[in-house]
């Protein structure tokens, strides 16, 4: 084990006001290194069904997302479905932002989505979408009409448990001819830039590319790029593609070599880990506990599922934050888990004093954005790697 986050109730799994006083659930969250094929992943898994059939998150709730996925979009069009009549199926397609940019450059689309709220919101916006989880059942079903150009999922597949039926879905979609292109977050950043927060119930899987390679092989498929992105606190967006069908880039070495100097293949990579993420929790409650005695107001900026993790891991409650908030229209209204701190819309900032931007992943975005705020002394406290003031 590398890392314990104590019982947790899933990141997602906001409540209402009515619920305050039920029982949550809660499920132990602890990170685990495999010595075999060095796989970073959790081994307490939460029932799909119960964690993915209703979702709250949105992917067009954030600008800087939807930009990325409009810049993304254009750059695979022009480098694999400039083909009339190309297909492109997206694995946990959420509410349709990526096809959507896709159908714009005039590709046939097809979501595959297991939330039937989010689903639901993709058809009614004309992204036709299949309200279901993907399997290599769902690949069989599709390919009796044809084989997709290109399937493309991000931030998903370190969401699925069953690696060996993706992979065998994969292969019986892309068929002879297509392309695989997923983004997920890389494992080295997670490490480097102490991301623990990003390590809950719905990320079964947190990748490096040594054991992509061994994972790909069993499957007669390859991966022939890999190109990294600044995104979710670094991600890393692979191809892959039947065995000899595209020319190895050099990116792929680049990253082997990469990852065997830092010792991805060695737990000692790994040993700091734990306690410096427990050194920036004593860090962040010290920063909120003297702002509190400062009689300061504190809040916190944007409800994602890994601010859920954090504030559960630091013990973060109405104590130290007046309230969060939150651009999802799903989360608006809502309490979080565990923590119990009301969401409410963005509002006019300038009645307090301080920010925990629970989102860091935006940090750029958000304080160009609340410029006014930070203008009239509003600070914002980053919370990782190490507890900030800006
Ligand atoms: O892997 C996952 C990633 C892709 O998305 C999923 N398992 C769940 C989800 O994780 P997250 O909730 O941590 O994602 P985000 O994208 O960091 O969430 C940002 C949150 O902040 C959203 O709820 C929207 C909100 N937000 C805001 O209120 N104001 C975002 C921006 C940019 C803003 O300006």
């Amino acid at each position: 084990m590398i890392l314990d986050l104590g019982e947790q109730p899933p990141s997602n799994s906001f409540i209402d006001k009515n619920e305050l006083n039920s029982l949550e659930s809660k499920f132990p969250l602890r990170l685990f290194w495999c010595n075999n094929c060095y796989l970073v992943q959790l081994l307490d898994i939460v029932e799909k069904e119960y964690l993915f059939r209703n979702y709250f998150y949105m992917t067009s709730a954030s600008k800087p997302i939807v930009e990325h996925f409009k810049k993304y979009a254009q750059d695979v069009y022009q480098e694999f479905l400039q083909k009339d009549d190309s297909l492109v199926v997206e694995i946990g397609s959420n509410d349709g932002s990526l096809l959507k940019e896709f159908k714009k450059l005039g590709t046939l689309i097809l979501g595959i989505e297991p939330a039937t709220n989010l689903s639901k919101l993709a058809n009614q916006s004309n992204i036709t979408t299949k309200n279901t989880f993907f399997s290599s059942h769902i690949s069989k079903e599709i390919i009796k009409s044809r084989h997709a150009t290109v399937v493309i999922a991000n931030n998903v597949i370190a969401h699925i448990e069953d690696l060996q039926d993706l992979m065998s879905g994969i292969k019986i979609l892309i068929g002879d001819h297509g392309v695989f292109i997923f983004e997920v977050p890389y494992l080295v950043d997670l490490i480097k830039n102490l991301e623990f927060d990003t390590v809950y119930h719905e990320h079964l899987s947190y990748f490096s590319i040594l054991p992509l390679l061994e994972l790909v092989k069993q499957f007669g498929l390859e991966i022939f790029d890999i190109r990294k992105q600044l995104v979710h606190g670094g991600t890393l967006r692979i191809f892959i593609s039947k065995k000899d069908n595209h020319q190895i880039n050099k990116s792929v070495k680049i990253f082997v070599d990469k990852e065997k100097k830092l010792g991805l293949d060695k737990i000692e990579f790994y040993e700091k880990f734990s306690l410096d993420v427990q050194q920036l929790k004593k860090n962040l409650i010290k920063i909120l506990t003297k702002l509190k005695k400062e009689n300061k107001s504190v809040f916190g900026y944007g409800a994602p599922a890994k601010g859920n993790v954090l504030l559960n891991y630091c013990g973060i409650d109405t104590k130290f934050l007046d309230h969060i908030i939150d651009t999802t229209p799903l989360k608006q209204g809502k309490y979080t888990p565990g923590m119990h701190i009301p969401i409410i819309p963005p509002s006019n900032l300038n009645n307090d004093d301080v920010a925990l931007l629970l989102a860091w992943n935006y940090e750029s975005e958000i304080l160009i954005k609340e410029k006014i705020f930070r203008n009239n002394g509003g600070k914002f406290l980053i919370p990782l790697p190490k507890p900030i003031m800006k």
